[in-house]
Order: structure tokens, then C-alpha cells, then sequence
């Protein structure tokens, strides 16, 4: 269950700056902000990338997303924008095998990414 970070901080093992959580979920704060906003939501089962979800995810997969667009509301993105991004396998620039969603909001963002 614990066997990653994310694993250890879903777990209350780690200390991280939680801005939502729920029986399925927890949102921190990311240690190393890539914008103003940057916050990443988890899945509290361990699902190390996306290619491992199953179809018995989608429920939770589908929580994943609506969570995200709460937390925007909440952190006051949701009208100017942000971006969602799951990063997957290390070409992908996934460093964390527990897999999370990316929010990032507060400034412009580029396309493509890089
Ligand atoms: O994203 C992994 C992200 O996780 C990266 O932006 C740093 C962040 N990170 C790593 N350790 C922590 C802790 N302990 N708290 C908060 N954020 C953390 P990836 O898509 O795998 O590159």
C-alpha cells in the first residue's frame, strides 16, 4: 500500500500539504511547483502508472478527474484556466510509480508541452 512516496503520504506515513481528501483520493500540494497552482490528486489504491488501470477503475478514474475540477474551483483556477496531465513511464517524465494527476493553473500555459 505504502511501498511508494504518494503510497506513504495517502497512508499518513509522510507529511504533505493536503488540500483535499476522501475515502478514494488525496490532493497535496507538489514539492516542486511547475506553476502557481500546481497540486497533484491521487488514487489512495495504488495504481503505479495508467497503462495499469482496469476497467473496474473507471469509477475511480472518473473521481480522479471530478475531484480535480473541485479542487480548481477551490483554489480559484477553474475560470482562468489550468491544465490536468498525467505523466506515463519515464520518456513521459513519470518519476513517482503511484499514479497522479497533475493540476497546474495561475499562469499561462504553453503548447505543445515539452
Ligand atoms: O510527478 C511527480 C511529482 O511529484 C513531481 O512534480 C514532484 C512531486 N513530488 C515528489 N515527492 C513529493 C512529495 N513528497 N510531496 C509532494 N510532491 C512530491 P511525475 O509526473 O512523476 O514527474
Amino acid at each position: 500500500m505504502s511501498d511508494t512516496i504518494f503510497g506513504k503520504i495517502a497512508a499518513g506515513e509522510v507529511a504533505a500539504d493536503i488540500v483535499y481528501e476522501d475515502d478514494d483520493l488525496v490532493a497535496f500540494r507538489d514539492l516542486h511547483p511547475q506553476a502557481p497552482t500546481h497540486i497533484l490528486v491521487i488514487p489512495r489504491k495504488p495504481i503505479p502508472t495508467l497503462n495499469a488501470v482496469q476497467p473496474e477503475d473507471a469509477e475511480l478514474i472518473g473521481k480522479l478527474f471530478l475531484a480535480a475540477a473541485k479542487i480548481a474551483e477551490q483554489e480559484g483556477i477553474a475560470n482562468s484556466g489550468y491544465r490536468t496531465l498525467i505523466n506515463c513511464n519515464a520518456a513521459a517524465g513519470q518519476t513517482v510509480y503511484h499514479l497522479h494527476l497533475h493540476i497546474l493553473g495561475g499562469r499561462p500555459m504553453q503548447w505543445p508541452p515539452g
